[in-house]
């Protein structure tokens, strides 16, 4: 535990942590087609209330609590007093072009302090073809101003701007089960999915008790803190 938050500390995220087997995280990926009453070889762009599922379904609140996720994001806080407050899945059709640009989290959720952990769950494997996340290590310490983004393929319409003294993007390849955690203000985005199979993850984002969320500044998928 050590080693990933020391690596969480000084780039603003962890490697992948293996949580799930893959027998494991296959049943999740089934539970989350049949919760949408879709199958996996649905090709088209899935329509499904994204929020707050962790409060939704069982097995969704067994992730969103799992001893071992909930232990990480404790160590990296250095607190006991830990809330998930929001569980979303990210779904990436078979050849889906859309994308996540560069962007931190933090932007887009009114609370204060901005301090969030999130956890991406890969419920499948993830790679360079299908959408894994890519990071800039070590720009977490403050948020950047967004500035918008047109682009008919891309998830949001304001992007963070990064430049050329913006070294070292990672891209994280991992395995079905794994988990990665990352900061609200970690720079990240996410590409197209050029592969013939569907990219699901989860990602669950937790704080810890201190935090106040504004919530009548919260357009919509308004948080919903559950003790973990
Ligand atoms: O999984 C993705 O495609 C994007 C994930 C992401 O940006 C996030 O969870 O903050």
């Amino acid at each position: 535990m050590k080693d990933h938050i020391e690596h969480y500390n000084k780039n603003g995220f962890t490697q992948p942590i293996s949580m799930f087997t893959a027998e494991e995280s296959l049943t999740m990926r089934n539970h989350f087609f049949e919760a949408i009453g879709q199958t996996e070889d649905k090709t088209e762009h899935l329509f499904y209330d994204i929020a707050n599922w962790h409060n939704k379904y069982d097995w969704c609140r067994n992730i969103a609590t799992h001893k071992k996720i909930v232990a990480m994001v404790r160590g990296i806080f250095g607190e006991t007093n830990v809330m998930a407050w929001s569980m979303l899945f990210w779904y990436k059709s078979a050849l889906d072009s859309t994308f996540v640009p560069w962007h931190q989290d933090g932007t887009f959720w009114p609370m204060k302090p901005c301090k969030t952990i999130t956890a991406w769950l890969a419920l499948g494997d993830v790679d360079q073809h299908n959408g894994a996340l890519h990071f800039i290590p070590g720009l977490h310490e403050q948020l950047r101003p967004a500035s918008t983004l047109n682009h008919p393929d891309s998830e949001f319409i304001l992007q963070c701007p990064t430049d050329s003294k913006d070294i070292g993007e990672t891209r994280l390849d991992m395995q079905a089960g794994q988990v990665c955690l990352f900061d609200a203000k970690t720079i990240h985005r996410t590409g197209p999915n050029t592969s013939n199979k569907a990219r699901l993850a989860c990602a669950i984002r937790y704080s810890t008790s201190d935090v106040v969320f504004e919530y009548e500044k919260w357009p919509r998928y308004k948080p919903e803190p559950l003790t973990v």
